[in-house]
């Protein structure tokens, strides 16, 4: 069946406010181009990039029935419109993703169909409780999280043996609970070939705060050039955008994702209570308190305080946990602040 173009009269106001915003994409008719499934590399709000088969990008447009946002490492189904141009018609379901809540008080998916969450630290920013913060949020997304300080070349010297010491206690407790956890350096190429292992063949965020060294290590897989077309790519249309998170391939196979400070994750809801549960060193003993609801504070019959007591719990690993749980209880909403 032929269809008949829609004239300028004929728009609703809503597609009047497409145009005035940059989705023009709508008023091709893609619907007449065939279905193709595709892999989205970057998401600039009104537009995202997405790969066909053969590795071509097209800006395309979201179908505004789609719910929530495609992502970065989102498989979809989209229609080209026009000379690198399309629009994603469907979101195909995924196997795992991480949020964040925006300003406007929605949710926001940061990446998507991740296996790894890498997390980044520099050896003066070595913090528990964040640490702590990213392994909940990967524990619940079903994500393997991997914790590596960077800059292990600014560690020598005599003067720093003790801080080195403490630091490599303070790995060696996540590793005692099953964690990877290890000293690298982008500079000096130290645990690279051990991370470049982990990252093989699967699709991997890398986060941390500014600074530690996420972009020199991206550096490590990816060539400048690679990433300064992906710089130039974020120029949306008239107007410049920043992709909250950018997929790039490995030569390993598999795909690496660098985020754009992500400050909150949003988890699905989780009771203050049960943050132990997500403490590998805490959950077994929190199981045997008396109360179920029980806040290893100062309760009759905790097992978890009994436990520090012992020293079977290093007990900064209780100042952490109660930090994430008050500040769970007060946004009250699943948000999961990284910093408080
Ligand atoms: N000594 C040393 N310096 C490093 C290492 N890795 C990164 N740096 C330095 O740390 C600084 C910050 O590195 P970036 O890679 O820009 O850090 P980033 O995490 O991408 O920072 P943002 O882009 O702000 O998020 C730069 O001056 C790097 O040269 C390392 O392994 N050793
Ligand atoms: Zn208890």
């Amino acid at each position: 069946m032929l269809r008949r173009r829609t004239t300028p009269d004929e728009l609703n106001l809503r597609q009047r406010r497409r145009i005035r915003s940059g989705r023009q994409q709508f008023l091709q008719p893609a619907e007449e181009s065939p279905e193709q499934h595709g892999l989205v590399r970057a998401n600039y709000g009104l537009n995202s990039e997405v790969e066909n088969e053969q590795g071509e990008q097209f800006r395309c447009a979201v179908r505004e029935t789609i719910e929530g946002n495609p992502a970065a490492g989102d498989r979809v189904v989209w229609r080209q419109s026009g000379t690198g141009q399309g629009v994603i018609e469907t979101i195909l379901p995924r196997r795992s993703e991480l949020r964040r809540p925006t300003s406007q008080g929605r949710w926001q998916t940061v990446a998507a169909n991740l296996d790894r969450l890498i997390v980044v630290f520099s050896p003066d920013r070595f913090l528990m409780g964040l640490a702590d913060r990213y392994l909940i949020a990967a524990a619940v997304a079903h994500i393997e999280p991997i914790l590596i300080v960077n800059k292990q070349d600014l560690l020598r010297g005599r003067e720093l043996r003790p801080y080195r010491q403490q630091l490599k206690q303070d790995l060696k407790v996540y590793r005692r609970m099953g964690y990877a956890a290890r000293l690298v350096s982008a500079h000096s190429g130290k645990g690279l070939a051990w991370l470049t292992q982990q990252l093989a063949g699967q699709t991997t965020l890398l986060v941390g705060q500014s600074g530690v060294g996420k972009s020199s290590l991206i550096r490590h897989w990816i060539t400048d050039e690679v990433i300064r077309i992906g710089a130039v790519n974020t120029i949306g249309r008239g107007r410049q955008t920043t992709a909250v998170s950018r997929l790039y391939h490995l030569p390993s196979g598999g795909h690496l994702i660098d985020s754009a400070g992500i400050r909150a994750l949003a988890l699905q809801g989780i009771p203050a209570h049960q943050v132990a549960s997500y403490f590998r060193d805490v959950a077994g003993y929190a199981d045997r308190c008396r109360f179920t609801d029980c806040r290893h504070d100062a309760e009759p019959g905790c097992a978890v305080q009994q436990a520090v007591a012992q020293g079977k719990i290093d007990p900064r690993r209780l100042v952490s946990l109660h930090a994430i749980a008050d500040s769970l209880a007060t946004h009250g909403d699943g948000t999961l602040l990284l910093q408080d």
